[in-house]
């Protein structure tokens, strides 16, 4: 990891079950990403640098969901198996933050997240003094977007690893698009790390 920075964390977005391949809403590809993550993880870790994970963490019934009103099929409902991590994530000591418990948001971005005590994931990110967040993880088009757009809006610097995101593209060239939006928003975008 030739700079990275003190004031660096590694933000691994909704690596779930669910959005692996043979999940309720898998994305083509998902699990491909998770050595590299886990070698990110790795790296982060070995320097003392936070690592932060966050999960979808829906109730059953919420307007996220179709039969509710919203666009997608039931998805890592709090509990279930398609909620967990992917086997094969190792998340070491992470710090585990959840979102999309309240049934009238959609909650795609990971600065809505919280953590077991309830504290929401950018004060978590002030009191580690961390400035600028590499983001990887699921779904380019949707979590990840959206969690790189709030990161910058709220003033910390934001690189995105390509090699370790994917995306759910329900229309074509929807994650090269997020992407291309990210870096306009000021995102920096790397291949790898
Ligand atoms: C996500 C769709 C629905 C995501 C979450 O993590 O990107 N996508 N809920
Ligand atoms: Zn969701």
């Amino acid at each position: 990891m030739p700079d990275a920075a003190e004031k660096d964390a590694l933000v691994v977005v909704d690596l779930q079950n669910d959005f692996c391949p043979g999940g309720a809403l898998g994305v083509a590809g998902g699990d491909k990403i998770i050595p590299i993550v886990n070698d990110y993880i790795k790296k982060f870790a070995a320097r003392g640098l936070p690592v932060i994970a966050t999960r979808d963490w829906h109730p059953e019934k919420t307007r996220h969901f179709a039969e509710y009103g919203g666009a997608w099929p039931p998805h890592c409902v709090q509990g279930t198996r398609g909620a967990e991590f992917h086997p094969e994530l190792r998340l070491e000591g992470a710090i585990v933050v959840s979102k999309g418990m309240d049934p009238s948001e959609d909650s795609y971005s990971g600065f809505e997240a919280c953590d077991a005590e309830g504290t929401p994931l950018p004060e978590l990110l002030r009191r580690l003094g961390v400035e600028r967040i590499f983001i990887v993880g699921l779904a380019t088009d949707y979590c990840v977007r959206h969690t790189a757009l709030d990161a910058l809006r709220r003033g910390f610097k934001v690189v995105v690893l390509k090699n370790a995101v994917a995306g759910v593209n329900l229309k074509p060239g929807d994650s090269e698009e997020a992407l291309a939006e990210m870096a306009r928003a000021g995102a920096e975008l790397r291949e790898s790390l």
